[in-house]
This record gives structure tokens, C-alpha cells and sequence, in this order.
């Protein structure tokens, strides 16, 4: 019966699914008894990091402050979930960096940028392409996919709760819950 604190980082493209596999994988999680917490847009752009943009240099500000705030939930005993889109490869390394080398997953929720601006909920592409957003991810920004994630989850062909079971088969096969 595992007992870890850790974080999963789930990385990948605006629409891509990342809020939404984080936050179903943490409502099983907590059912299943683990203390589990989803950091996201929602909670931290609107807050701690409203004051950062998504030019290159608020971006690394923005993902070096989370790094340094999950590994405070992991000092306290908790599972951190963060879904962030965290488009370079060495700011994704900085926040592995701070915590011990099993206690950092990174999760690519993989995804076409054809689908994920076909999917676009929030008409963020429409407007990117309009040049109306500048440094759009995918679009005008660019976004490094992880070369060695400790798991990929594929949002284009798998449905949210498919990809939340691969996650939850995962942890339980590493030992993690
Ligand atoms: C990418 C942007 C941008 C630009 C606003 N580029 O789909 P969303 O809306 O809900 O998720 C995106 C979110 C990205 O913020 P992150 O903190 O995850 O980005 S990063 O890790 O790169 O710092 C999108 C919205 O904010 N958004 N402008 N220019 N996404």
C-alpha cells in the first residue's frame, strides 16, 4: 500500500485536456483516500501569478513559482497535481530538480494542435490566429514536447476518463497509491 507524497505535472497544449484528466484523477484519488490537489489556472493565475503574462520570461516566472509551491504540498504530505501548459523543457527540469527523483512524474497529455484548435473551448485559437493573442502557444509561441515523460497520455484518441484510468493503473503499478 503505497504511501508517497508526489506531483504529477501534466504538460501539453492549450485544450489539450490537462485541467480537465487532473481534476478527475484527483476526485478518484481522494476517494480512494489519498489527499490530492489540483493547481491550475483557475487557482494560481488568477492569484499568486497574476501579475505574470505569457511572454517567454513571465512564463518561466510563473512555472518556477508553482515548481517552488507544489514542493510545499509535498512537504505537507500531499499528492500536487498541476496542469499548466509549461512549454519548455528546462523549466519543466528546474521543478524536477526540487524535489527528490521519484517524487516528480511528468505527464504529456498528448495532442494534436489540429485538434486541440478544432476543439478550441474558449475561442483562444480563433483569436491567436486573428493575431489578436500574441505568443500563443502552438500558434506565435513555441511549446517543447518532453522527450522522457514518465507518461503519456493521448487526449486525441482517448476520452478524459480513459486517460485518468491509465493514470490510476500507473500509480498503482509503481507503487505510487
Ligand atoms: C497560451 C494562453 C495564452 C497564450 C492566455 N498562450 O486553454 P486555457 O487558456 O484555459 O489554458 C491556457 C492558459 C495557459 O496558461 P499556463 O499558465 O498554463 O501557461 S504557461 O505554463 O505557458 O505559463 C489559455 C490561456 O492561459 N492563455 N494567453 N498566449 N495560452
Amino acid at each position: 500500500n503505497g504511501h508517497h507524497s508526489f506531483i504529477l505535472w501534466f504538460t501539453g497544449l492549450s485544450a489539450s485536456g490537462k485541467s480537465s484528466i487532473a481534476n478527475a484523477l484527483a476526485k478518484e484519488l481522494f476517494e480512494r483516500g489519498n489527499q490530492a490537489f489540483v493547481l491550475d489556472g483557475d487557482n494560481i493565475r488568477h492569484g499568486l501569478n497574476k501579475d505574470l503574462g505569457f511572454d517567454e520570461q513571465s512564463r518561466k516566472e510563473n512555472i518556477r513559482r508553482i515548481g517552488e509551491v507544489s514542493k510545499l504540498f509535498v512537504e505537507s504530505g500531499q499528492i500536487v497535481l498541476t496542469a499548466f501548459i509549461s512549454p519548455y523543457k528546462e523549466d519543466r527540469a528546474l521543478v524536477r530538480s526540487l524535489v527528490e527523483a521519484d517524487e516528480f512524474i511528468e505527464v504529456y497529455v498528448q495532442c494534436s494542435i489540429e485538434e486541440c484548435e478544432r476543439r478550441d473551448p474558449k475561442g483562444l485559437y480563433k483569436k491567436a490566429r486573428n493575431n489578436e493573442i500574441p505568443n500563443f502557444t502552438g500558434i506565435s509561441a513555441p511549446y517543447e514536447a518532453p522527450d522522457n515523460p514518465e507518461i503519456v497520455v493521448d487526449s486525441e484518441k482517448y476520452s478524459i476518463e480513459e486517460c485518468k484510468n491509465q493514470l490510476i493503473e500507473f500509480l498503482l503499478e509503481k507503487g505510487y497509491i
